[in-house]
């Protein structure tokens, strides 16, 4: 009789590597306690019930919001915090201008200083997770170690994490190192650093989304965006979206937009009432790693498993998926609180707030109830239109990438790319004002290149070289867009409605990338004639769609001229088939 297979049951004899560097940094750090998670619902509830008695987390009504809680972050603690974010390279330049730079010694030293002797009287927890369907050849597997039970939690529902992904550890032999502290939550104390030659990141000091789950944008993003220039693919700040029509047949894009810019909106989109037939999938609402696949394609998957969305603004109407999936089951972050114990927002359209998100008695001359920053997490299973492609360990193939940004002037709302280098281009001048998601000012235009200012973990210029080569390598490349939902009339009204009748410009951008929907031939690229673009059943009139689709020569002249001054700041290591391509642009509108 065959024997069953031995079951290993200490995680910590799983891999020696693992197992070592967790002995280094309790070293280090000095905790009470080392736990490993195995990522089961027993940990989890166990973990759950610990945050509520120490009332950290505040459960929600049982009855309206089963299995949701309330989470306050620091008042101090609301937002990914780009001045103290710093990219660790040897050479400064291969950081470039667009990150902060310190030499790995000194960024090493500055962080175990902070680090020693910080988990006293703490409970150190090691999650290992897999970014990546557990068994796609293109997942990538980390370690974090903090010493904040909210951020396991965070992890679980974000990542695929425990057992499984150790074991993968085990097996490669590689893994990110991720290691984490609340600290004090002291924002004079507060870094994070990433290494991206060692595939390390030290995070200390704050407690709060992209900061602290380190899964997310520091390894999903800075660290893998390194990785992927080495071995010839992309790590992207990008939604995944799935959308069928009525015969059946599914076109995907992935489409790069700032935090706070509508990404989750726009992957759970629900059709309007005229798009009978359509559907729509999610695939991811935050991050893309693209690979070319062995048919000249590119293709997607979606290294998370959750959902980290904006909730202000969330309802019905705005997204009715969104709402559904937050539900049950979900972390609220930093969100007010009605007299019923319900999560409450601005935008809900529905109850009214007893406490702010400080836990203060609502007062409107102390500002939003609900933080504008505030935060769902939420397992992507439980959204309505969760694409089963999700979980393909290959992919999903990619017909459009498309380039968004919020500007309330000059960006159309959708053209293309009249090839994939001046789609680069496109997506190198890329704009768009800021908001609530990191902390600063809110409402400055900055440039964001394909929506990855903040995460770019090396050298622009490089990243643009990367861009151009992998395109190149493409039999078949992605058709390239760039779309715009936030332009503003003189009356600083929004001229297009947005949410499910963006539709109408994905359809648009589909039909171009099979050939058959017509467009007009611009300076900027190729966009809607007047009928091209499917309005039926919209109460849009006939001057507001032009002046959503008109191209101003002179503001255009301008605005490359801002580019290539943006541009500039790269000096010798910016590609000279970008340079060329922006000389293409500017001749074009007359510059
Ligand atoms: O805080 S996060 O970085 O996770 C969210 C965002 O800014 O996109
Ligand atoms: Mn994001």
């Amino acid at each position: 009789m065959a024997t069953a297979p031995q079951r290993i049951t200490h995680l910590e004899n799983l891999s020696r590597e693992v197992a070592a560097w967790v002995a280094e940094v309790a070293r280090l750090t000095v905790p009470d306690a080392v736990v490993w998670c195995d990522g089961s619902e027993s940990e989890r509830r166990a973990l759950q019930a610990r945050l509520v008695e120490a009332r950290e987390l505040i459960p929600l009504n049982a009855a309206s919001y089963p299995g949701c809680h309330l989470y306050r972050s620091d008042p101090n603690d609301v937002a990914r915090v780009e001045h103290v974010t710093f990219v660790c390279t040897r050479e400064r330049e291969d950081a470039g201008p667009n990150n902060h730079w310190m030499a790995p010694a000194e960024a090493h030293r500055k962080m175990d200083d902070l680090f020693r002797g910080c988990m006293r009287g703490r409970t150190l927890y090691v999650v290992p997770y897999c970014m990546g369907p557990i068994d796609s050849p293109y997942a990538r597997c980390g370690v974090e170690i903090t010493d904040s039970p909210y951020v396991v939690l965070n992890m679980r529902l974000m990542t695929r994490m425990g057992r499984e992904a150790l074991e993968r550890i085990a097996r490669e032999g590689t893994f990110v190192k991720g290691l984490h502290s609340t600290g004090e939550l002291d924002p004079a104390r507060r870094f994070i650093m990433h290494f991206p030659e060692e595939l390390s990141i030290k995070s200390f000091g704050s407690g709060y989304g992209g900061n602290a789950l380190l899964g997310k944008k520091c390894h999903a993003l800075r660290i893998a965006s390194w990785q992927a220039r080495r071995e010839g693919w992309l790590a992207e700040h990008m939604l995944i979206v799935g959308i069928e029509n009525p015969r059946g047949e599914t076109h995907y894009l992935a489409c790069a937009f700032p935090s706070a810019c509508g990404k989750t909106n726009l992957a759970m989109l629900i059709p309007p009432a005229s798009y009978a037939g359509w559907k729509v999938w999610t695939v991811g609402d935050d991050i893309a790693w693209l690979h070319p696949g062995s048919d000249g394609r590119l293709y997607a998957i979606n290294p998370e498993k959750g959902y980290f969305g904006v909730v202000p603004g969330t309802n019905p109407q705005t997204n009715r998926n969104a709402f559904e999936t937050i539900r049950r089951d979900t972390i609220f972050t930093n969100v007010a609180l009605t007299a019923e114990d319900e999560p409450w927002w601005e935008g809900l359209q529905a109850g009214e707030p007893l406490f702010d998100w400080q836990g203060r008695p609502f007062d409107p001359k102390k500002g939003p109830a609900a933080h504008p920053n505030s935060r769902f997490t939420v397992s992507a299973e439980q959204n309505p239109c969760y694409s089963p492609a999700a979980d393909a360990p290959q992919g999903v193939p990619i017909s459009a990438i498309v380039f968004g940004g919020r500007r309330r002037s000059l960006a159309p709302l959708v053209y293309q790319a009249r090839s994939w280098t001046h789609g680069v281009l496109i997506g190198a001048g890329v704009a768009s004002e800021t908001t609530a998601a990191a902390t600063g000012e809110v409402g400055v235009v900055r440039r964001d290149p394909m929506a990855m200012k903040p995460f770019a973990g090396y050298n622009f210029a490089d990243y643009w070289d990367h861009w151009i080569k992998v395109g190149a390598a493409l039999e078949r490349p992605p058709q390239i867009f760039h779309v715009n939902w936030f332009r503003q009339g003189d009356d600083g009204k929004f001229l297009w409605p947005g949410f499910g009748e963006n539709m109408r410009v994905l359809r648009w951008i589909i039909d171009r990338c099979g050939g058959a929907a017509g467009a007009v031939d611009t300076p900027i690229g190729h966009l809607p004639g007047p009928t091209d673009l499917d309005t039926h059943g919209l109460p849009i009139h006939g001057s507001t769609l032009a002046e959503l689709l008109e191209v101003d020569r002179d503001a255009w002249r301008a605005e490359f001229g801002q580019v290539g001054a943006y541009l500039d700041e790269f000096g010798e290591r910016l590609p000279q088939a970008l340079k060329r391509e922006l000389g293409e642009a500017l001749r074009r509108v007359g510059g």
